[in-house]
């Protein structure tokens, strides 16, 4: 009850709530964008075991945003974060080329849920930095991106390492989730 009161109240007065996951393998590095859009700083992550709940906020938007961890054994329980989601953040380690076919998988398989029906969805081809990389185009066409129906969505390339394109990527949601392009 005091959730739905504070979320109609930050409706009300202007300063937006909004509810992200950030989803992906294990090692794509979820949890390094999420401490970059943060404090913007690289931090040494281990492997997430569960998950982070970090407040990230950025124009007078309030960002929640939810890393679950990325392995095997966890990703049956991503279901058990998917209500009230406005936006996915879906990470893809763009160097790991033998994994992508998974990736795509438990991408498609996430999109079916009906409790993500309207929720918004960034790719992030994060690594760039490395040697190697799959492009953004790459990414996208192994992730079969192009034939989403009825889903606000878009991918951009980006590194954790450097920062190159979290800024852009992050301008994106907030544009979907103030009403822009949804
Ligand atoms: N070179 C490079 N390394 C990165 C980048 N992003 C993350 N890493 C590294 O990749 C490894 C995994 O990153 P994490 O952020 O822990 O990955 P995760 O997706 O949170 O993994 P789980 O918690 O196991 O699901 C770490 O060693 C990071 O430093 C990047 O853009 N470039
Ligand atoms: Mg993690």
């Amino acid at each position: 009850m005091g959730a739905i009161f504070s979320r109609l109240f930050s409706r009300l007065w202007g300063s937006k709530e909004v509810r992200i996951l950030i989803l992906g393998l294990d090692g794509a590095g979820k949890t390094t964008i999420l401490y970059r859009f943060q404090i913007g700083e690289v931090v040494t992550t281990i492997p997430t075991v569960g998950f982070n709940v970090e407040t990230v906020t950025y124009k007078n938007i309030k960002f929640q945003v939810w890393d679950l961890g990325g392995q095997t054994s966890i990703r049956p329980y991503w279901r058990c974060y998917y209500a009230n989601t406005d936006a996915i953040i879906y990470v893809v380690d763009s160097q790991d080329r033998d994994r992508v076919g998974t990736s795509k998988e438990e991408l498609v398989a996430m999109l079916e849920e009906e409790e993500l029906r309207d929720a918004a969805l960034l790719v992030l081809a994060n690594k760039q930095d490395m040697e190697g990389a799959m492009s953004h185009t790459e990414v996208s066409d192994a992730l079969g991106l192009t034939s989403l129906r009825n889903r606000t969505w878009t991918i951009y390339k980006c590194s954790a390492k450097t920062g190159e394109g979290l800024t852009e990527a992050l301008d994106w949601l907030v544009n979907v989730v103030s009403g822009g392009k949804k």
